[in-house]
């Protein structure tokens, strides 16, 4: 089994609106597993570091003003294929765009307003956990339903 481990925060309008648990239980109800999870507000800077690979682009101001607007959850959710996995119960960038059952079909209308990240590779999950957590924050555990959850 590929177990890998992904970067999900819970964006400042998924705070706002009371959506943590709705988006945390689709997770849980997939059989994903929350290894890693805090609140924090992100700063300017953060978030730049965060989104590097957006500066320049014609969203990049309002994208750091939205994300440092209040705070947001963090959390690393790990199983089989998680970034891949996660990506597709997020659904498309645009809620616009996004199938019907997705968190962001399901919850949002806005690009701009899209109220979840995931990240988008494992290379970039790897860097992005570090941004967010330490090793030491991140929990390795069993949960007691595996054995039904992967064959
Ligand atoms: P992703 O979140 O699906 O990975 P990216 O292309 O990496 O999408 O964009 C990062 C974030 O920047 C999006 O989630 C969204 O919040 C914001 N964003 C992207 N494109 C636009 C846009 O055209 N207008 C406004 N915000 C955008
Ligand atoms: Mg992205």
């Amino acid at each position: 089994m590929e177990t890998e481990r992904t970067l999900v925060l819970i964006k400042p309008d998924g705070v706002q609106r009371g959506l943590i648990g709705k988006i945390i239980s689709r997770f849980e109800d997939k059989g994903l597993k929350i290894v890693a999870m805090k609140m924090l507000h992100l700063t300017k800077e953060n978030a730049e570091e965060h989104y590097a690979q957006h500066k320049g682009k014609p969203f990049f101001d309002s994208l750091i003003n939205y994300i440092t607007s209040a705070p947001i959850v963090a959390m690393v959710v790990e199983g089989k294929n998680a970034v891949a996995c996660i990506r597709k119960v997020v659904g498309a960038t645009n809620p616009q765009e996004a199938e019907p059952g997705t968190i962001r079909f399901d919850f949002a209308m806005d690009i701009g307003r899209n109220i979840i990240h995931a990240s988008d590779s494992p290379d970039t999950a790897e860097r992005e956990i570090k941004l967010f957590f330490d090793e030491s924050e991140i929990f390795d555990y069993k949960r007691i339903d595996e054995e039904w959850v992967y064959e």
